[in-house]
């Protein structure tokens, strides 16, 4: 009888260790690495949506104040030249502080009195490019100096 129970207290600690063996196993560890891979292709578009913003861009507006008059030397505007860029805005403010006298760009239409102490303001698309002359037509006063250079860069 005892051998018997030796044999069954054998048995049950071997089939203990057989359960044992089993529940305490490492999991297997090769599963793990095999996932990161669908990051990458998430972080691709973001890029396409930023492209368009570039080229709608507004045109710019530039502005200019000139004075027009005379002294004992001629008779002037007080900017000798206008620098834009081809489609700006440009807006120039001329006031007459001395005198008769008008502000012309022959080649964008412009043709403005200037009354005595008001402010004229001329505003334009600068759509042609070159250099254009800005000039008082009253007689005498374009030879006396009152001009100067639009210059409209492409
Ligand atoms: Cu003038």
């Amino acid at each position: 009888m005892i051998e018997k129970n030796i044999l069954i207290t054998a048995g049950v600690i071997l089939a203990l260790g057989v359960v044992g063996f089993v529940y305490m196993r490492p999991a297997p560890v090769t599963k793990e690495v095999v996932v990161e891979e669908p990051k990458e292709v998430l972080q691709e578009t973001p890029t396409e949506t930023e492209e368009p913003i570039v080229e709608n861009v507004a045109p710019a507006t530039k502005e200019f104040s000139v004075d027009a008059y005379y002294d004992s030397t001629g008779v002037w505007f007080s900017v000798k030249e206008i620098s834009v860029n081809k489609g700006d805005n440009v807006k120039i403010k001329v006031k007459n502080i001395k005198g008769m006298h008008n502000f012309n760009i022959d080649e964008y239409d412009v043709k403005k009195d200037l009354p005595l102490d008001e402010e004229v303001s001329i505003e334009f698309v600068a759509d042609k490019a070159g250099d254009f002359i800005y000039y008082c037509s009253i007689p005498g006063h374009r030879e006396k100096g009152q001009w100067g250079t639009l210059k409209v860069s492409e």
